[in-house]
Order: structure tokens, then sequence, then C-alpha cells
């Protein structure tokens, strides 16, 4: 532990409570340090007072209690005075793609009137090139009494009395708590020293290392990171259709070609969901359009899995007959939806299909309200819904489906779309194996 950061940081400030913003509140509140969050939704706040969670998040429920409970995280909806100040607010895109700051306007403009000469803001939202610097320039203009660094009318040189940095969070969900503490950090400074101050606050709780770089290069360094991995799924989904028209296994064709000591192709899946794969290219497609043919074409083969997977679908079944969707979730053993692949095929299977669409999902315990509008499907437990289901169709690999017994899924029809029934891994026999 850093004594002399400890120090200079006696309360920090998380704005926004989701899967970055409550993970990172409640462990630099369990290294000792006051922390308030803030929230925009009453609901939240409370539950965390109460030393509880309202997300899925290994560990999060623990560390949770343990900080409230030691007096050192408390949650509210409006702003206090601190003296660090980390946003994770959502930045979403728009219908058009465009990225959508609104979230992070606001956080900052709540901000201002708390802020006091010394203080460190840190961004870790996911945002656009030059959002750091946007930043800077909003409190500039609500907060004239200050000096803010990085404007154009700012010398590099010149005194500033308010420290920015943009920090990409790189968490996985799933792995937040470990990964929150033991990854490496990107650290973009407005100015070097705005960058040494992050460094100081994070060297609090990190322990991989913390590079140093401008707030800009921060900023695409994390969203080439997710369009990275982004095209090298759609790679993986463009070969499970390639396979699938030339009737070739997808998964024996990933296993054997992943013997090569160069290449590792990821696994193909029913789409891109998430808050983040599905919607950071896009921030640097609208940067820069003309650069970006491929990642644009990396969205639209991953954008248009779904759609591949319905017909899949509606063709090995019959109209009237019951379908089980296994999964809602974007990905395994969590229950976040956001852009999930999942709804999207349950939802606009339920508007091609008249029978029944029966969905599993062991994280939530109800529909969401935007599926509940089709009278077609239900919430169901596994052990009703396959007594029904005619046709299984495989959407989130969560641990619970992976290890169920198959034999009541020997006459079904099944459409597997993230591998985890396949041949190698004893299907049951009589069924379909596809991607
Ligand atoms: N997926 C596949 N095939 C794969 C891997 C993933 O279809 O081989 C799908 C998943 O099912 C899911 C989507 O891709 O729908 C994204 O899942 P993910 O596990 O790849 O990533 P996220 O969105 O949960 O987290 C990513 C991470 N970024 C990278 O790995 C480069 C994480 O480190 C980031 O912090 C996070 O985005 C973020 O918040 O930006």
């Amino acid at each position: 532990m850093n004594i002399q950061a400890k120090a200079n940081f006696k309360k920090v400030c998380v704005i926004g409570l989701g899967y970055v913003g409550l993970p990172t509140a409640a462990v630099i509140a369990n290294h000792g340090i006051t922390v308030s969050g803030v929230d925009i939704d009453q609901n939240t706040v409370e539950t965390i007072n109460k030393g509880k969670i309202h997300i899925i998040e290994p560990d999060l429920d623990i560390m949770v209690r343990d900080a409230v409970k030691i007096g050192n995280l408390h949650a509210a909806t409006s702003m206090k005075p601190a003296d660090v100040f980390i946003i994770a607010v959502p930045t979403p895109v728009k219908e058009r793609n465009e990225p959508d700051l609104r979230y992070l306007e606001q956080a900052v403009q709540a901000l201002a009137p708390v802020l006091n000469q010394g203080n460190l803001i840190i961004l870790e939202s996911t945002s656009p090139v030059g959002t750091t610097k946007k930043i800077s320039q909003w409190l500039s203009d609500a907060r004239p009494d200050l000096k803010f660094p990085g404007l154009k009318t700012t010398s590099k040189s010149a005194q500033h009395d308010i420290y920015i940095a943009h920090s990409p969070e790189r968490v996985l969900p799933g792995k937040i708590l470990v990964e929150l503490v033991k990854n490496d950090r990107v650290i973009g400074g407005l100015t070097p020293s705005c960058g040494e101050r992050a460094r100081e606050l994070y060297s609090l709780f990190v322990t991989g290392t913390c590079h140093l770089t401008n707030a800009d290069t921060a900023e695409l360094v994390k969203l080439a990171e997710n369009a990275y991995r982004d095209t090298n799924i759609a790679f993986a989904n463009e070969m499970s259709l390639v396979c699938d028209e030339l009737n070739i296994d997808i998964w024996d064709m990933i296993d054997l070609a992943n013997l090569h000591p160069r290449v590792d192709i990821l696994k193909p899946g029913p789409g891109v969901g998430g808050h983040c794969i599905a919607v950071d290219p896009w921030f640097i497609v609208h940067s820069a359009p003309e650069q970006t043919p491929l990642i644009q074409a990396t969205r639209q083969v991953n954008n248009s899995k779904p759609d591949w997977v319905i017909k899949q679908a509606l063709k090995v079944t019959d109209p009237l007959s019951t379908i089980m969707c296994l999964g809602l979730s974007y990905k395994s053993d969590i229950d976040d939806l956001r852009e999930s692949p999942a709804i999207r095929i349950v939802k606009n299977l339920a508007i091609k299909h008249p029978g029944l669409i029966l969905v599993v999902e062991p994280n939530i315990s109800e529909l969401p309200s935007y599926l509940k509008t089709e009278d077609n499907i239900k919430y169901c437990l596994y052990d009703d819904a396959i007594k029904e289901a005619e046709t299984v169709i495989v959407l989130t690999d969560h641990k619970e489906f992976k290890t169920i017994d198959r034999a009541p899924l020997a006459n079904k029809k099944i459409i597997d779309t993230r591998g985890i029934w396949r041949k190698g891994k004893k299907i049951p026999t009589g069924t379909t194996n596809s991607s």
C-alpha cells in the first residue's frame, strides 16, 4: 500500500455504480479509503447502502457488504466534495451508431459545482478519442474560477488547478474483482502531471503495471482492444457459416486449426453482445469512417449472426411446436442482458414462430419487460421446459447447461450455438449440432 497516496486521497467519489463503478468503489473502500458512490438510480443506492448488490458478479456481494459494514462505502444520488472523482457511467451509441455522451455530460455537470483545487478526475468509461479533453472543456465552461488541463487556450507547461486523466476499465465481467487488481492499466493524462497523479491513485490497489501515455492514445488503446476482439470473433462466426454451408463440423475444424502454433481462432456463437464489444468499435468508425472498412464489416458479420440462428431454428422446427431457448444473458454465468444476441433471437423468433418459446435463464427470475410484449414467450425452469420442447437452442453457455442431464434431449432437435454439447463432448445421438 502506498502510504503517501493514501494520505493524498482520503475521499474518493465513484460516479456510476454499475458493473465497473461498484466493484471499483468496493475495492478502494476495502483498502481503507472513504468512498462515496453516486448513482442516479435510487434503488441501486438503497440496495448498496444495505450492504447488498444489484448485479451478479463473483464475490462482489462480500466486498460490498464488508465495505458498507466498516463504514467506508456509502452510496447517494448526489455529489459531495472529494479528492478524486472516478467516472464510470455508460457511454452507449445512439440509433445510428453515433457515440452517446449524454450520461457522461450529465455526470460532469453534476460534478462541476463540488470541484475544488487539487482534485483529480479519472474517466474510466470507454470513450471516443477526444472525450477526456471534452470533459476539461465542459468543466472549464462551468467553472471559470478554476484552471483546467489540456485546453487549446492553455499552454502545455501552464499550471492547472484540476488533474484529469483517462484510464479505461479493462475488466472482464465474471472476473472483475481479480482483473481490477491484477490487470495492467493504461493511463492517459491530459498533462504528464495528470497521468502521474492518476498513477498514484491506482497504486493504492492495482498490482499490475500502470503505463502512462496521453489521453487520446489511452482512449484509442481501449477501443482498439475491443475492436480487435470483435474482429476475431467475426472471423469465427463467418467460418461457422462456411462450415454449415460445406457440412463440416466447425468445432472440429477450429480445434485442428488451433494446433498451428500461430493460429488461435475464437469461438463462434449466436452473435456478439454486451455493452462493450458490440458498441465500442463504432466509436472508432465514427471518428474515422473512411479508414475503417474492416471494423464496419466486422460489426455487420457479428450483427447478422442472430438472424442466421433464427433462420436455422425456423428451418428445423414445426410452426406450432415449442422451442426452448437456453440462456438470455450476453455471455456465460452473468445476468447482464445488454445488447445480448440471445434477446434479439428470442424476440424475433417469437414474432416469426407462432408456437411457444420457453426461455430458461438461471441468472434472472423473470423476463425483462421488453420480452413480455410477445404472448408466446414464457420464462420457464429447465425441468419444466424440457418436457414441452421439440427444439432446443443453446444461446448462452452457462455452467448449468454444460452439466445438465442430457438424456431427455435425445429426441429433440438441437441448435447448439455455443458448441457446449458438441459431438466430441458426447452430444446425444439423433440430434444435429449446428452452430
Ligand atoms: N464471444 C464469442 N466468442 C468468443 C468470445 C466472446 O462469441 O470466443 C462473445 C461473448 O459471448 C459475448 C461477446 O463476445 O457475447 C463479448 O464477450 P467477451 O467475453 O469477449 O467480452 P466482454 O464484452 O464481456 O468484455 C470485454 C473485454 N475486452 C476484451 O477482452 C478485449 C474486457 O476486457 C473489457 O473490459 C470489456 O469488454 C469492456 O468493458 O470494455
